[in-house]
């Protein structure tokens, strides 16, 4: 049975959350494994007539042909992995939509971060369903309407499961801030359905 997830109606959206989809005990494991077994990179991308590191590592799994592109880095996938693959299937379980890709975001400490922005590339579709899952520190992550400027926010911890849906991604942006506070480590996947 999935387990229960609390839902927030947003203006122009919905989130779905739990703050522990897995055990601690699995939570502590699978980090260690997706710490290790991540082809972990460091992008960069264009700014300011630079080329600047991007403020986190990233890895792009899925299936074959699942391209995804986003700050101008076009992401061929790489196969699955069995732990990312175990899951995307207790995600697309709980959630009750299959996912077909996974954007791995690694944040080392508090000076890693991502800035405001929607998911709104075309190959996600119109109204895509993105569930986020987090291990580690617990970071602070903000939406903003683009609109209204009214805010929510959601404190991720190690284990928890968000959910953005319906026409979310239209409406909102969202980020994860620097923090001054010490934190350690972070990893963040959100899985997605590339068309
Ligand atoms: O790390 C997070 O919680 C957010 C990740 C995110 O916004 C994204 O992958 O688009």
């Amino acid at each position: 049975m999935p387990l229960p997830l609390e839902t927030i109606a947003l203006t122009d959206g919905t989130c779905r959350y739990t703050p522990q989809l897995f055990d601690a005990a699995d939570c502590d494991r699978i980090l260690e494994v997706l710490l290790r077994e991540t082809a972990w990179k460091q992008e960069h991308i264009r700014m300011f007539g630079r080329q600047l590191p991007m403020p986190r590592l990233t890895a792009w799994y899925g299936e074959a042909g699942k391209t995804y592109k986003y700050s101008g880095l076009l992401n061929e996938p790489l196969p699955w992995f069995p732990e990312v693959a175990l899951l995307r299937d207790a995600v697309s379980h709980s959630v009750g939509t299959p996912f077909n890709s996974v954007l791995c975001n690694l944040y080392r400490d508090g000076t890693d971060s991502m800035s405001w922005h929607t998911d709104d590339e075309r190959e996600l579709g119109r109204n895509p369903t993105i569930a986020s899952i987090s291990f580690g520190a617990e970071r602070n992550f903000l939406l903003k309407h683009v609109r209204t400027g009214a805010r929510a926010a959601f404190a991720l911890g190690h284990g928890s499961l968000l959910i953005m849906e319906g026409p979310l991604q239209h409406h909102w942006v969202h980020r994860v801030p620097k923090t001054s506070r010490t934190v350690g480590v972070r990893v963040n996947l959100t899985f997605r359905w590339i068309v």
